[in-house]
């Protein structure tokens, strides 16, 4: 060991087990330890075991700490951990922590304002500004600490069985001839994000196209999820500034052009962040230009109901692609749809062109997962399930879920109206004709940088 640290080149990183080592339970003794430092569980005392790293800590270098509850809590299907990052200096930990959070996400932060306006987040807010947590989530939450044959094991790498069978119904229709078909792989993922990022690092590692189209303009996050996986993210048309709507033309027209095989992604509905959703003829013609191109689509299926505040019509998008035999991947979440936005709760699924593709498949994303995260998280996914099999349970969640589709609605033409009767010029019907809890107001960065500053409302630059 200390000959092998010793050749290995400056600024290489070494991962140390701090305590109890996987597989061989062999640890370093204390001076073995401090040997080790000095070249570049097990006791049951929580600060015995954290000694090897405290001794690295203490002499005043650079250091990663992976952490993890699994064991010593017993969480291990909560799947809960921490990265710390020890540096050199004040200086350096503020760039290392900044470098992942948006300049206005500060701003909105630091405002001591008391009626300061966040509308930055995709996060539904009651009228007090607060979180909603649903009554059946609540439900589903008792009846889960009440069971006491529910415990905090690991999941499968693929996690719960039940949750993937009753996401991909959701999505994909109780009669989807997929699905009896066999050539349907979903897996829990880690809510909308790691499904999209755990489909993307698949698809990067096998898919023959290398080249991922998005809408322009998209979620934030995409570009930097599609580029980080190791795809090259390149944008078809969408939004029309002139008429803040949908550029159907120039999305064929893009569509059109790309290469074959090439990744695209549509949102499936309430589209983020500009709140234009194609009609359902649109989205048949866009269906037929990726088909007779053999494009891959690659569904975000982040707002299911939030749209029109039915579970069904929103899924139309994707059925008519699934419907037509081809291949699709759709990246669900529920953090809108069931207000789960902490529980990190979401499944990819994959639709094959058969039963055999998909054994292939499914073992081919086990391996992305398995290094990335190991498995996911078991609270989240239980109460979903729980809702999705218990009949009255799904009915409760569909009311509440229409409230607020409905309220958001409500809210999109009160705003409407406001604005109207203040004599704002311009047209602002775009506001009441987009759908979803996002609205491109047509503002641009100066009038969104004065909101802020006169008025305490902050939201991204791009308006
Ligand atoms: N896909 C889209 C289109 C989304 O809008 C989101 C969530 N966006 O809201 C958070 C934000 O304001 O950045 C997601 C995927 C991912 O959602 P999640 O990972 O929470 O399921």
């Amino acid at each position: 060991m200390l000959e092998d640290l010793g050749a290995a080149p400056s600024g290489a990183i070494v991962v140390l087990q701090a305590c109890a080592h996987n597989p061989t339970g062999i640890d370093p003794t204390l001076e073995q330890w401090e040997q080790i430092r000095q070249i570049g569980f097990a006791s049951g005392n929580l600060d015995s075991d954290a000694q090897s790293v405290r001794m690295f800590v203490a002499d005043g270098g650079e250091c990663l700490i992976a952490q993890s509850f699994a064991k010593n809590m017993g969480l291990y299907g909560e799947r809960i951990g921490a990265l710390t990052i020890v540096c050199t200096s004040k200086d350096v930990a503020r760039k290392v922590h900044s470098q992942v959070l948006l300049v206005v996400i500060f701003a909105c932060r630091d405002d001591p304002c008391p009626v300061k306006l966040n509308l930055i987040a995709g996060a539904y807010r009651t009228e007090e500004g607060k979180p909603l947590v649903l009554e059946v989530v609540r439900r589903a939450e008792q009846q889960l600490a009440n069971d006491l044959s529910c415990d905090k094991g690991y999941l499968p790498i693929d996690g719960l069985a039940d949750f993937n069978k009753l996401s991909a119904k959701l999505i994909l229709g109780d009669d989807s001839h997929a699905m009896e078909d066999n050539r349907v792989v979903t897996i829990q993922c880690l809510s909308g994000t790691g499904s999209l990022r755990v489909g993307a690092e698949f698809l990067a590692k096998h898919h023959e196209q290398r080249v991922v189209f998005l809408p322009n303009p998209t979620w934030g996050n995409h570009p930097f999820i599609f580029t980080l996986a190791g795809l090259s993210v390149q944008y078809f048309r969408y939004y029309d500034p002139q008429t803040r709507g949908i550029d159907f033309q120039g999305m064929l027209e893009d569509l059109g052009a790309a290469p074959s095989g090439a990744i695209v992604v549509l949102q499936a509905c309430a589209h983020n962040p500009t709140g234009i959703d194609p009609t359902l003829e649109q989205w048949e013609q866009i269906r037929q230009i990726v088909r007779s191109k053999g494009l891959l689509p690659f569904f975000d299926n982040a707002y299911q109901g939030f749209a029109s505040g039915n579970l069904d019509s929103d899924a139309q998008s994707v059925r008519m692609f699934v419907a037509d035999g081809g291949e699709c991947l759709i990246a669900q979440s529920f953090a809108k749809n069931m207000g789960l936005y902490g529980e990190r709760i979401g499944a990819l699924t994959i639709v094959c062109t058969s039963k055999d593709v998909a054994r292939k498949v499914h073992s081919q994303v086990l391996l992305v997962v398995r290094p990335m995260y190991l498995s996911p998280p078991i609270h989240g996914a239980s109460i979903v399930t729980a809702i999705l099999k218990n009949s009255d349970m799904y009915k409760d969640w569909t009311i509440e879920l229409k409230g607020m589709a409905d309220r958001i609605i409500s809210m999109r033409q009160q705003l409407y109206e406001a604005i109207q009767a203040r004599g704002t010029p311009g047209d602002w019907s775009h506001i009441i004709k987009q759908i979803g809890m996002f609205s491109f107001t047509g503002l641009n960065e100066k009038q969104v940088r004065w909101l802020a500053k006169e008025y305490h409302i902050y939201m991204t630059y791009d308006g």
